[in-house]
């Protein structure tokens, strides 16, 4: 399990992790990006977790995942998945 460094503000390797999935560079995540890195990481069922963390994190409906409130609601909802952030970046729990 790894060690979650409180010093270091997690968001930041999470927007790290976000720019990384993030392949038409646009700034911002849609749910066929994040389906695919939730596949990189080697998760299930991507595309019902892709859709249900939209459902929860796209606060204002627009099918991406930007801004802040958006970026913080994916992080708390990434842990469903055992993904959590560390100092060394996103990585699986489990
Ligand atoms: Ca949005």
């Amino acid at each position: 399990m790894p060690i979650i460094d409180r010093s270091i503000p997690a968001d930041v390797k999470f927007r790290e992790w976000l720019q990384s999935i993030d392949r038409d560079r646009d700034g911002r995540v849609s749910e066929q990006e994040l389906r695919e890195a939730l596949r990189a990481l080697g998760r299930r069922w991507t595309g019902w977790k892709a859709a249900r963390a939209m459902k929860h994190a796209d606060l204002n409906r627009d099918s991406f995942i930007d801004g802040d409130a958006e970026i913080g609601e994916l992080m708390s909802y990434a842990a469903n998945w055992g993904i959590v952030v560390t100092r060394d970046g996103v990585m699986k729990t489990r």
